[in-house]
């Protein structure tokens, strides 16, 4: 019962990557016994940048059984869509009226993606902290783990709480950032000053975590670096070593240390080989249970359904609070 609340989520924005992996994922797996964790497919987020229909349906099943796949037990956390949990919206669109435009407009996310997206410059890019806002404040969410991109969303998000309840009094948790097992930002092969993303057009800039073996081989060696012909890390002088030493050192625990004296001497195609066998055994486990997963449709049917009806109740709870507490009408039954 006193165990504390944990919130954090994906985008099913396309296949995601080893980065996305390496640095949430595989960390979420850890947290499931100590907290109570919710891990939602923020399909909602999503939709701020065009999705094709068929695709989003299908990349938000997919992150949904490898959300399972990588370890996260649906009995142990509530794993679900945002769209099936109407009070992600609802709550989102009053806190819309409790957020400024002058905090919105620094958000840097948004003034990256608009330019990343100048064709589409739509109001839910803008108000998205607001959204991500109610995903957290929903569950009276204590912690959040967030990597360096997502900090000034999350603390817009405790800015936004502190004032509903300076106004209305203790409606919500303000929740702190989960400062955990720091997760490796994982850049892409392909441009490694650039972070790995699952939007990336490059299909050689991305391990996804579907990839077979031989792609995986094949990426990781025609990944960029440099004619220094050292393993050596520096991120500035290095960038795209220091990524597969990241990669390399996130998935065996080696020091870059360590790693630099087992590869001292060695070329850059050994390395390579070297990594991309160790991302191979990372994600074959993972890729079995995926498989296994894809192949039980109601099995997923069911851990939908059950999630959504869990996250559905404790979302109700605390909208219909902040709904009292504003001056909405009480519902008649
Ligand atoms: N390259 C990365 N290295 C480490 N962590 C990463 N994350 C994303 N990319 C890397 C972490 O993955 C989680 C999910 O993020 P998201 O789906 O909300 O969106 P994102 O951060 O925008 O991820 P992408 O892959 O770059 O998606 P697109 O291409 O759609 O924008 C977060 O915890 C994030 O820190």
């Amino acid at each position: 019962m006193d165990k504390k609340t944990i919130f954090s989520g994906m985008q099913p924005s396309g296949a995601i990557t080893l980065g996305n992996y390496l640095g949430a994922l595989k960390n979420w797996t850890t947290l499931q016994d100590e907290y109570n964790c919710l891990y939602c497919i923020v399909d909602m987020h999503a939709i701020t940048v065009r999705q094709d229909p068929t695709q989003l349906r299908q990349s938000s099943r997919n992150l949904l059984m490898q959300y399972i796949a990588a370890g996260l037990d649906p009995t142990k956390n509530i794993i679900y869509y945002q769209s099936h949990v109407p009070a992600h919206a609802e709550l989102a669109w009053i806190l819309n009226c409790y957020t400024y435009m002058g905090e919105l407009n620094r958000m840097t996310q948004f003034k990256d993606k608009s330019k990343s997206h100048s064709d589409n410059i739509n109001a839910g890019l803008y108000t998205y902290p607001a959204l991500m806002a109610a995903d957290i404040l929903l569950y009276q969410t204590d912690l959040v783990p967030v990597g360096v991109d997502q900090k000034q969303h999350l603390e817009l998000s405790r800015d936004i709480a502190q004032r509903f309840n300076s106004i209305y009094g203790d409606v919500f948790t303000v929740p702190e950032p989960y400062i955990g097992k720091v997760g490796a930002k994982i850049m892409s092969l392909q441009e490694p000053v650039k972070k790995m993303s699952k939007s990336d057009d490059d299909i050689n800039a991305t391990i996804n975590l579907t990839d077979d073996p031989a792609t995986i081989i094949r990426k990781f060696k025609r990944a960029v670096t440099d004619n220094l012909a050292q393993v050596k890390y520096d991120e500035i002088a290095q960038p795209g070593i220091s990524n597969l030493m990241a990669i390399y050192s996130a998935i065996t625990g080696d020091s870059y240390e360590s790693i630099q004296n087992e590869f001292e001497g060695k070329g850059y195609g050994d390395f390579k080989l070297r990594v991309a066998e160790a991302v191979i055994s990372e994600l074959e486990p993972l890729q079995q249970r995926y498989k296994q997963l894809s192949a039980d449709k109601n099995y997923i049917d069911t851990i939908i359904k059950e999630n959504a009806s869990k996250a559905n109740y404790l979302a109700t709870k605390t909208l219909r609070k902040v709904q009292k507490k504003i001056g909405f009408p009480p519902i008649v039954r």
